[in-house]
């Protein structure tokens, strides 16, 4: 990274706690961003507080960086207004800093919420319509959206990682399909990172797992090689049998419990 260091927003979230030792590692210096203290920081760490729906200051933590892993975000589903200033105002100011800046690499956090309206006996790759589940898989969209824009129109390099769950272990059947280890949430990362040119990368966030709803042969100039597979707690996750309503849209669908009717924030 030629001594510049890597932004990473969101830095005090859970999955950001967990990459910042390993990319501290693999690359040296870190920016974090995030509205709250990230923190004890390491050695390489520097940190500014940061609002990202305020550009001024998105500009600043952004200026002089290498890349960004691009983490913050409204992580449920809330309100309009509090999903429009963290994650759409926030990805806008994010992707425009970087443009401004001459930063050419951004990886970030979409969701599986953004195609959560898939059934779940489909298989999805890169090429799957946008079915967002709620405001957030809406968000997801949007930043989604924007990366095109930016990497075709601005020649940035983005990868969109669609992330399933990340969790120590899988815990319900959902799970079986849609979890994502840690680890191998940072060997993804990481392949964004290291990969030659992304362009406009669309990528599924899941580990190998055995039962996956998703296809990640259409980026094949990102050498992610997950190891870990869900399948390795199947038997104690369906121990007593699959008890979900088969009727239920938690079910039926790819986004689980962001698809119930109720779970919802209207205006
Ligand atoms: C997400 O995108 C959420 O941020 C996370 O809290 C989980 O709900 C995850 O998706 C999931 O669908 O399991």
């Amino acid at each position: 990274m030629d001594g510049k260091p890597i932004l990473v927003t969101g830095a005090a979230g859970k999955i950001a706690r967990y990459l910042r030792p390993r990319l501290a590692e693999r690359y040296g210096r870190l920016r974090l961003s995030d509205r709250v203290d990230p923190g004890p920081l390491g050695p390489t760490e520097d940190s500014q507080l940061c609002e990202l729906a305020d550009l001024d200051a998105v500009g600043k933590a952004v200026e002089g960086c290498a890349a960004v892993v691009h983490l913050g975000a409204c992580i449920v589903e809330e309100q309009w207004e509090v999903i429009h200033q963290s994650n759409v105002v926030g990805a806008y100011n994010v992707l425009e800093s970087a443009r401004r800046h001459g930063v050419k690499r951004v990886v970030l956090a979409s969701s599986v919420h953004a195609v959560g309206y898939h059934p779940a006996t489909a298989r999805l790759d890169a090429g799957a319509a946008a079915l967002p589940d709620s405001f957030y898989g809406v968000s997801k969209v949007f930043a989604e959206g924007l990366a095109c824009l930016y990497a075709e129109k601005a020649g940035m390099d983005i990868a969109c990682l669609r992330i399933g769950s990340v969790l120590p272990e899988p815990t319900e059947p959902r799970h079986l399909s849609t979890w994502l280890s840690y680890p191998d949430t940072a060997r993804l990362v990481m392949a964004c990172l290291d990969a030659p040119k992304l362009g406009y990368t669309i990528m599924y966030g899941c580990s190998a797992n055995t039962r996956s709803w998703w296809d990640n042969s259409g980026a094949p100039h990102v050498a992610y090689r997950p190891k870990d597979n869900a399948e390795d707690y199947a038997a104690k996750i369906l121990n007593d049998g699959d008890k979900r309503d088969p009727k239920s849209p938690e079910t039926i669908f790819q986004g689980g419990f962001f698809c119930a009717p109720t779970y919802v924030k209207w205006g």
